[in-house]
Formats: structure tokens, C-alpha cells, sequence
């Protein structure tokens, strides 16, 4: 089956729950939402800290799952260190019982595939159990396939090698050069950022909204799939 060209939203750390440090979550996702529709999207990514901490309310999930069902389009879910998940995971709480059946959330922390075989699509992802150095995001790497788009998602700390900084979850250089994939969707920093090396497309989306005092609209990574071009992305605001 040839390529088909496929739309991605890819977006991260919304930290919904937190009103303090991230008071305008609630209405960034609700922006995401509906540019995913403008934008006439085929897949929505979030990339890890979707919800800020464990202690949050059903009402915060109940608003999420809201919104998730607002869109006919797949929401593609990696939890991140915020959101982890393990044994009191949100995501293993009774309100996901019964999620919108357009939500599909990596639960392998080795790592797992989710694929949609209509639109030629795969994406691959480890779900964070634990926020500690001996998780690796993407180590190992899956092996390549054949004749589909394939992404990758992970939630960590780009670093190179060489700063041997010891710190938790982190995602080198030579990982996103040796990867397997058309396109890297990262998640753990708020501020958009390209960390593609060459032809390895890797990027943080950054926050759908500004952080801290001033809130305001931040930016998503865009994304195109496209069969003759290949993948093209671009920074885009949230504004409007
Ligand atoms: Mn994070």
C-alpha cells in the first residue's frame, strides 16, 4: 500500500491540575482541541505530562476525557514523569475505565507499538514507569519497518553523551540518529525546541501555552507526512 499523507498535532507537558504554575492549561488543551479540527489533523500526539501529579481530581480527568471525545481524530498518549505509569498511575484510575475509544495510551514500559494499518501509520513509544536514569526513553530502538509511516514518541532530557550529567530519562544524539523513524515527538521541555540530528527529525513541541506568570499561548509542532516530500514540520502558534 503506498504512503498516504497524514496531518500530526504534536503537543506536551499541559500539566492539567496544576493551577498554580500552569493556570492556563484547561484552555490550552481546549485550543489544541479545536486547531486539531481546524487543521483538519488525521492524528493528535501528546507527548508525556498531560496531568501534572497524581494528586489531581477526577473532575481534572473528567474535563480531559472531555475534551478527548470532542475529536473524532486519534489521541495518541505517552505518559511522562508527571503522569507516570506504575501501579497508582491516573491512568489505572476507575474514571479510565471507559475512555473515549479514540484515546489510545502506551502502558509498556519496554516499549510498544500502536498502529493504525487503514492510514499505514505506526508509532512507537515506552511509557515511563519511573523518572530515574535507568529509564531511557529510547533505548532500545525498535527495528525499522516497512512501506508505513513510522514515529516515535518519548518523554525525557536531551543531552549529549559527553555531559554525563547522570540525570534521569535521558535521550542522546546518537539515539535520534540511529532511530528508525520519520519524526521524533518529545515531551519534558516547555519551550519549543528542534533537536533534530540531520535527517532525524526529533522535536520538543514545548508547552501548548506560556508558563508562569504571564500565560499566554505558546506553540504545537505541525506536522505533514507527506508521500513525494517526506516530513515536514513547523512551529505553530497557538495564538488566535
Ligand atoms: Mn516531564
Amino acid at each position: 500500500m503506498p504512503l498516504q499523507h497524514l496531518r500530526l498535532i504534536h503537543t506536551s507537558d499541559t500539566h492539567l491540575g496544576d493551577h498554580l504554575g500552569h493556570p492556563s492549561s484547561n484552555i490550552a488543551l481546549q485550543k489544541v482541541v479545536c486547531e486539531t479540527i481546524l487543521l483538519r489533523a488525521d492524528f493528535l500526539l501528546l507527548a508525556g505530562d498531560v496531568f501534572d501529579n497524581e494528586r489531581i481530581s477526577d473532575e481534572t480527568v473528567n474535563f480531559f476525557l472531555n475534551e478527548i471525545s470532542k475529536l473524532e481524530t486519534p489521541v495518541i498518549l505517552l505518559p511522562g514523569n508527571h503522569d507516570l505509569m506504575h501501579d497508582t498511575s491516573i491512568y489505572k484510575r476507575e474514571v479510565f475505565r471507559d475512555p473515549p475509544n479514540n484515546l489510545f495510551i502506551f502502558k509498556e514500559e519496554n516499549g510498544e507499538i500502536i498502529e493504525f494499518d487503514d492510514q499505514g501509520i505506526k508509532f512507537w513509544g515506552k511509557a515511563m514507569s519511573e523518572h530515574s536514569p535507568s529509564f531511557q526513553p529510547l533505548s532500545p530502538l525498535p527495528h525499522p519497518e516497512r512501506n508505513t509511516w513510522f514515529i516515535g514518541m518519548a518523554h525525557g532530557h536531551f543531552e549529549a553523551i559527553e555531559t554525563n550529567s547522570g540525570r534521569s530519562s535521558l535521550i542522546s544524539p546518537a539515539e535520534i540518529n540511529k532511530s528508525p523513524f520519520n519524526y521524533i515527538a518529545l515531551g519534558h521541555w516547555d519551550l519549543y525546541t528542534d533537536v533534530s540530528q540531520e535527517q532525524n527529525l526529533a522535536v520538543y513541541s514545548g508547552c501548548p501555552m506560556t508558563v508562569g506568570d504571564k500565560s499566554g499561548p505558546g506553540f504545537v509542532s505541525l506536522v505533514d507526512l507527506d508521500p513525494e516530500k517526506g516530513t515536514l514540520y513547523d512551529k505553530w502558534s497557538m495564538k488566535s
